[in-house]
């Protein structure tokens, strides 16, 4: 299979192709590939597409520009356009969660054969559930992974309950969770929370080895290997991601998540009143 590109009705994810490998690339650098409407169709589209492929036999995640992804879209979020309302007249986070971004998480975790993603700069708030959600996370010397969820009042969604605490433990979750802090590149390969991290300069070579040998391993024993891990650690992910949305919608309506979205658009440090 020769190179080519596949991405003619999406307009925020390119899908590339190279050989057996797929490279779902996040496109929304003016806005560090966050998350509105368009983003979560075309995203699920990407996956769906390259999930069904046979001859794709390895998948990787990637952001273009100078990250991976800054979660959802904080301008967009109570837009009517991008977001259906509640009868209170509140963005219907709980719909958006699990009609658009949950078959996502789904779709990879399900996908039988390895994905992998390859994280530069920021990966924060749905923007690292999306990275923890695939089997192998790299990074790049610039990687960072943050709970962004918090900062603004919100919490963990997309699977970051669940995927963070597996790989991390309670202590270290309940740390990224509640203090909202950054974990750098190295910090996150020594509490085992990503796989590996590449020298300075070798992202691109290095993540391109990396892919070309998944693409061409024994696909049928990555894939039986991510069923064993799915069923052993997240045979519950479905009723955890519920319950995700549901405290997230309980979010949407407290006033601390009103002035965290005001204080991050305002650039000016949030003043939580505690409901
Ligand atoms: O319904 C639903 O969608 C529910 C789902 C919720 C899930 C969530 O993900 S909630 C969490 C949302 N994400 C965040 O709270 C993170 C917000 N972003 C940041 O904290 C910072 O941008 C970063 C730490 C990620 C990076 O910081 P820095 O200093 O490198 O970049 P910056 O200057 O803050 O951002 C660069 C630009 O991107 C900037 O725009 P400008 O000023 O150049 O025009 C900034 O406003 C924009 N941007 C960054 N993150 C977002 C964003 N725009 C919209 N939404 C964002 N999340």
């Amino acid at each position: 299979m020769s190179d080519s590109t596949d991405s003619q009705e999406l307009q925020t994810v390119n899908v590339v192709r190279r050989g057996g490998v797929a490279t779902v690339e996040l496109n929304r650098p003016t806005k560090l590939n966050a998350w509105d409407k368009q983003f979560g169709l075309d995203l699920l589209h990407a996956i769906e597409t390259v999930g069904a492929d046979d001859s794709v036999r390895a998948v990787v995640i990637r952001g273009a520009g100078r990250g991976f992804s800054a979660g959802a879209d904080l301008t967009s979020m109570g837009s009517g356009d991008d977001h259906p309302s509640t009868p209170d007249g509140l963005p219907d986070v709980y719909k958006v969660l699990t009609q658009r971004y949950h078959p996502i998480i789904s779709g990879i975790r399900n996908m039988p054969k390895p994905v992998v993603a390859a994280v530069h700069g920021p990966a924060a708030g749905i923007g690292c559930s999306l990275a923890l959600a695939c089997d192998l996370v790299v990074a790049d010397p610039t990687a960072y992974f943050l709970l962004a969820f918090v900062n603004i009042g919100l919490v963990p969604d997309g699977g970051s309950s669940l995927f963070i605490p597996a790989r991390i433990g309670f202590a270290r979750a309940a740390q990224m969770a509640m203090l909202g802090e950054r974990v750098n590149a190295d910090q996150a390969l020594q509490w085992g929370l990503i796989n590996r991290v590449f020298a300075d300069g070798t992202f691109d070579q290095e993540v391109d080895a990396l892919m070309d040998g998944l693409a061409a391993g024994p696909t049928a024993s990555y894939a039986g290997t991510k069923r064993q891990l799915n069923n052993w650690l997240y045979a519950r992910m479905d009723e955890q991601l519920e319950l995700e949305a549901t405290i997230q919608q309980e979010m949407i309506g407290s006033a601390d998540f009103t002035e965290g979205v005001l204080a991050f658009t305002s650039k000016r440090p949030p003043n939580f009143c505690g409901s």
